[in-house]
């Protein structure tokens, strides 16, 4: 079996530490998990990638290679970037009703996954606290305006919301974020039953001790989650207050703001950023009502972030 080499699914990372399976339901332990070590540093897998292995002993691999992606999900600042996720189908993003969610996050997941070209969907969760679902329906409105799905559910309360959703799941892999406390784990154990028995094996395996909750993690769907002869499955990522978005270019951001796309190249500068030039098609988009002003506001915010880092990642290295 050693130097063995096979297709593998990365289905666990925590900083460094991997754990893949094989691909090909005929490999002789399909369902082993192996440790995944890597000879370049530079070669950073991500949950949900594809990479060629060498076995190197029963229980060990060595990452060869990663396949091209299709997308990756991954947030930086100035001198880091995470990865969260290759390969995925949507973004889930769990808001809760109660406590109240950061619009901030709402506003850059959905840059992410513009810029990605992934589609988002908001999880409403919660729903059964009533007293505090307008100012969340509220909140979301300029997200319902530009297309984006809203689910309204109750991961505790009210199990038909969950499986009303089995069908927009089935066949796709899906990356679970928000911030913690909005009960994006009771969601997981919910739609995958064993998902805590796979955490406790990942973590034996991972050697992650306490940190548990640091890790990316693959959890396959149970039956319901099969379509097409592909079983889907959600990616749960850490809950995160921060999503920073210092990798995109200024371009590149303001073609990942959506409603921003049928504007751009209309006003007067062709340098324009959207600030405070004169005769700006978006902040005339912003005047006529067609663009939230909250999302021009989240587009200054980023942009500055995205200066900022370039400057700071400059200093860094001189
Ligand atoms: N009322 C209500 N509470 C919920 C619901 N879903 C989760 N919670 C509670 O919210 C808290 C945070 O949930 P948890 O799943 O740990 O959130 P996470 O930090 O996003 O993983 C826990 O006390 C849950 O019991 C829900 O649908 N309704
Ligand atoms: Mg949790
Ligand atoms: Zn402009």
């Amino acid at each position: 079996m050693e130097n063995q080499s096979f297709r593998a699914l990365l289905i666990a990372s925590y900083g460094r530490n991997y754990l893949a399976r094989p691909t090909d339901p005929k490999h002789p332990s399909p369902d082993h998990l192996f440790e995944v070590s890597s000879r370049a540093k530079k070669n950073e897998g991500a949950v949900g990638d594809f990479i060629k292995v060498t076995m190197t002993s029963n229980h060990q691999v060595v990452l060869d290679e990663i396949e091209s992606r299709k997308n990756l999900v991954f947030r930086s600042d100035a001198f880091r970037s995470k990865s969260i996720a290759a390969n995925v189908d949507q973004i889930l993003l769990v808001i809760a009703t109660e406590p109240a969610f950061s619009p901030d996050l709402l506003g850059r997941a959905s840059i992410v996954a513009a810029h990605e070209d992934i589609e988002l969907r908001l999880l409403l969760n919660k729903c059964d606290l009533k007293d505090h679902l307008q100012r969340a329906q509220d909140m979301l409105r300029p997200y319902a305006s530009l297309g984006i799905p809203i689910h309204e559910i109750s991961a505790k309360q009210d199990p038909d919301s969950l499986i009303a959703l089995e069908p927009v799941l089935a066949g796709k892999v899906s990356v679970l974020v928000g911030q913690s406390g909005m009960g994006k784990s009771t969601l997981l154990n919910r739609w995958v039953p064993n998902a805590l028995a796979q955490t406790r094996e990942h973590s034996t395996k991972l050697d992650t001790g306490k940190h548990t909750t640091t890790a990316c993690r693959y959890y396959d769907l149970p039956s319901w989650g099969m379509k097409n002869n592909t079983l889907g499955a959600l990616i749960d990522s850490p809950g995160f207050q921060e999503f920073g978005l210092a990798h995109l270019s200024e371009s590149e951001l303001q073609h990942a703001f959506i409603e921003f796309r049928p504007h751009l190249g209309k006003c007067r500068f062709n340098n324009c950023t959207h600030q405070h030039e004169p005769d700006c098609a978006i902040n005339e988009a912003v005047v006529k009502g067609e663009i939230h002003p909250e999302r021009l506001k989240l587009f200054s915010q980023l942009i500055h972030e995205t200066r900022n880092a370039t400057i700071q990642s400059q200093g860094h290295k001189t």
